[in-house]
């Protein structure tokens, strides 16, 4: 006997995968699912609370704005309802089609490459609804939107590839959700125990949480409150809670501030970087809030970009619920917030780095990324950022961090730039030709060992009025040493003579070739007067751009290098390997600039001479 009203749906590919997944192969921290129906109800209540203010004409306006859990030990059942905005059926279908859609490709992907635990990201993904599956061998979902036309519906699935939709009388407005539980699952019928959950997970839910009738949480808004009288491990909870996170918070920033704008701040820095590891940008998080009432969540303009990093609370008494990045006042009243929140962190991070530098140190390892992308992209807050930089140079240790206040303060008097050299690490840049010139004048040289540092130093161009200068740089001006002493030395002349004879071997591949004024080690080095560097040429072939491979340098010489007076010799004495040396001699340069990307096609060549090499 099949009801006329019922239809059925079949669920997409993906969903039914997902499904399949929180079905059969999940079976730790399967209490999150309470966690994530509870934070849908507190959302949809939100939004209610919202459009309540904003709408004129709302359905069932006199419900309390509370969520209601019970359980039925003897069903083996547990229901989660709220009064919230509810869903009208176009909705019901809708959230399993598109709007679930990406979210659940997302948390596949995640969930192929993490491990089992993840399911504690799945709320992440804006599916949080399907964990349910993890409990109940099928789930009713009873709801009605705040909209005043329009009736009830039921949904009702066992998770297994379809769902049923069916029109019912009498639903008041919000959702309700009733979960048959699995056989291995009834402890989620028993009070106590949804309790404990709901008091490890939803403690800060802004909403009563009434269980079986009675109050279990105690609504705060910690961030109104005074600083002295919180405890650490509140602090902590309410990030867990807020930031959907597992770990410690590493710096916690509370402010309050009354002029120009009444603002409660609460934010926090993660112990982790959360794009490591390639996971993908991450969206802001620091919610908006006017007196307790969320705005947004993830408001994107209140921070700037480089500080999506940032969980936590910004509480603004002077903004209007409805407030739009549209209308201009609204506008002008979050760019305020936006430097005032930001002002007052960028504070934080300077005193941190002061007082506590160790701290500092790590905390620029792991988030470093970020104040260097605002070095680059933020003029507003650049000269505060550059400030709060830190890397390697070539008068610390390795592993110690100093700033360019640091490097400036060492600054001899006659000095008037800041030089840094960008390379794979340390020790490549320690051998690298281009330090020459600098070890030998006592120049201190920042090391950077990362791909945007280019762009951030390109952008930042100058700290506390001294320029900053790469040491690859093709027009350095040093001051005149000595150059060493060497027994043969090529003349002047000898010099000449094997620069044009170089120039005339390399042809195209060179441009000027001359002695240099900055080796000391090394028999030569090219410098790059191609506008391209060679990070920007890999930026470019990774952008599938049209990069040529001939890139052009000027090549300077060594003359007191032995390999350079060897070679002036070979090319009288020895005109078939000779050529072979200047073309090696010019890609050793170009490998020690980071300009050679293929090493492949020098094998031949480096092959011939090695067998001269080894000939008795
Ligand atoms: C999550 C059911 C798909 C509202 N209130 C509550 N939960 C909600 C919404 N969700 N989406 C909207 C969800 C379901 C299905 C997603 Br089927 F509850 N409590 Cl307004």
């Amino acid at each position: 006997m099949s009801n006329p009203s019922v239809e059925k749906h079949e669920f997409q590919a993906e969903i039914r995968q997902l499904l399949d997944i929180v079905i059969h192969s999940l079976y730790t921290h399967r209490e999150i699912f309470l966690r994530e129906l509870v934070s849908n109800a507190a959302d949809a209540l939100e939004k209610f609370r919202h459009l309540h203010l904003t709408e004129k004409e709302v359905f069932d306006d006199r419900l309390p704005l509370e969520i209601n859990i019970t359980t039925d030990d003897q069903a083996k059942t547990v229901t989660i309802q709220d009064f919230g905005v509810g869903m009208t059926r176009e909705e019901l279908i809708e959230n399993i089609g598109t709007i679930a859609h990406s979210g659940t490709k997302k948390f596949l992907k995640a969930l192929a490459e993490g491990n089992q635990r993840d399911v504690n990201l799945i709320g992440q993904f804006g599916v949080g609804f399907y964990s349910a599956f993890m409990v109940a061998k099928r789930v009713r979902v009873y709801t009605r939107s705040w909209h005043p036309e329009g009736t009830g519906h039921c949904w009702t699935s066992d998770g297994s590839g379809t769902f049923e939709i069916e029109e019912v009388e009498g639903q008041r407005r919000g959702c309700k959700i009733v979960l048959e539980l699995k056989d291995d699952c009834h402890e989620f019928a028993n009070a106590d125990r949804i309790r404990e959950i709901l008091r490890r997970y939803s403690s800060f839910v802004p909403f009563p949480i009434n269980l079986n009738g009675e109050r279990v949480n105690t609504v705060q808004a910690i961030w109104l409150r005074n600083k002295n009288e919180i405890k650490d491990e509140e602090y902590t909870e309410f990030y867990k809670y807020q930031a959907n996170a597992f770990d410690e918070p590493r710096y916690r920033l509370h402010f309050s501030a009354d002029a120009p704008l009444a603002i409660h701040a609460l934010l926090f820095v993660p112990q982790e970087n959360p794009e490591r590891w390639g996971f993908g940008r991450i969206d802001p998080e620091v919610a908006l809030y006017c007196r307790k009432i969320l705005i947004d969540a993830q408001p994107k303009d209140l921070l700037p970009e480089w500080l999506r990093f940032l969980r936590g609370v910004v509480d603004c008494e002077d903004l209007p619920l409805n407030i739009s990045r549209e209308t201009l006042q609204d506008r002008t009243l979050i760019e305020k917030l936006n430097k005032i929140v930001t002002g007052r962190f960028l504070k934080f991070l300077a005193e941190e780095a002061k007082n506590r530098p160790e701290g500092y140190d790590e905390f620029f390892r792991k988030f470093g990324i970020y104040i260097k992308e605002g070095v680059a992209t933020d003029f507003t807050h650049r000269e505060a950022l550059a400030k709060l930089l830190r890397m390697e140079s070539s008068v610390t240790e390795k592993g110690k961090y100093p700033s360019l206040a640091d490097y400036v303060s060492r600054m001899g008097s006659e000095q008037r730039e800041i030089y840094y050299l960008i390379g794979p690490n340390r020790e490549a840049l320690e051998a690298s030709p281009y330090y020459e010139a600098f070890k030998l004048r006592g120049l201190e040289v920042l090391f950077l060992y990362e791909p945007v540092d280019e762009f951030v130093m390109n952008n930042l161009r100058e700290f506390d009025g001294k320029k900053l200068v790469s040491a690859d740089s093709p027009d350095l001006k040093l001051p005149d040493v000595p150059t060493p002493e060497a027994e043969n030395a090529l003349s002047e002349d000898e010099t000449k003579a094997l620069c044009s004879w170089l120039k005339d071997t390399l042809g195209e591949r060179v441009g000027k070739v001359e002695a240099s004024q900055r080796l000391v080690d090394s028999p030569a080095m090219a410098l790059n007067t191609d506008f391209m560097s060679a990070h920007m040429r890999r930026m470019m072939r990774a952008m599938d751009q049209e990069v040529s491979n001939n890139v052009k340098v000027d090549l300077q010489i060594n003359p007191r290098h032995p390999l350079i007076i060897n070679l002036n010799k070979a090319r009288e004495t020895k005109g078939d390997l000779a050529p072979l040396i200047a073309e090696q001699l010019l890609d050793d340069a170009l490998i020690a600039a980071g300009l050679l990307e293929d090493f492949r096609p020098m094998l031949g060549r480096l092959n011939r001479i090695l067998e001269a090499a080894a000939q008795s």
